[in-house]
């Protein structure tokens, strides 16, 4: 169930990379619906330099409830942190 409680999640991605791959592949695996941004498209990539700091894909931004905002990087970190959070 959703809640204004639940951080908000955006995928930064390039869609031809095999680590972003890996986690939207795991995303369909548990019908986990998460926004993509393909950094080839309008600001995405700027938003990912600035805010997460390099231009490496694929990274999840997550922006809590209160308006914080983490990046996370590498596939692995990314699948263990909706494992965590998301998957029942
Ligand atoms: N260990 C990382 C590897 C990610 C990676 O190498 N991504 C490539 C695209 S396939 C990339 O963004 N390279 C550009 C860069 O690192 O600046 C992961 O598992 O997420």
């Amino acid at each position: 169930m959703m809640s204004d409680t639940v951080p908000a999640l955006a995928l930064y991605v390039r869609p031809s990379c095999p680590y972003c791959v890996r986690v939207t592949e795991f995303c369909q695996q548990h019908q986990l619906s998460l926004e993509q941004r393909n950094i080839a498209e309008g600001s995405h990539l700027e938003a990912l330099m600035v805010g997460g700091g390099k231009r490496q894909v694929p990274c999840l931004r997550i922006e809590s409830a209160s308006g914080e905002v983490r990046w996370l990087y590498e596939s692995l970190d990314i699948i263990a942190y909706l494992k965590a959070h998301l998957v029942r």
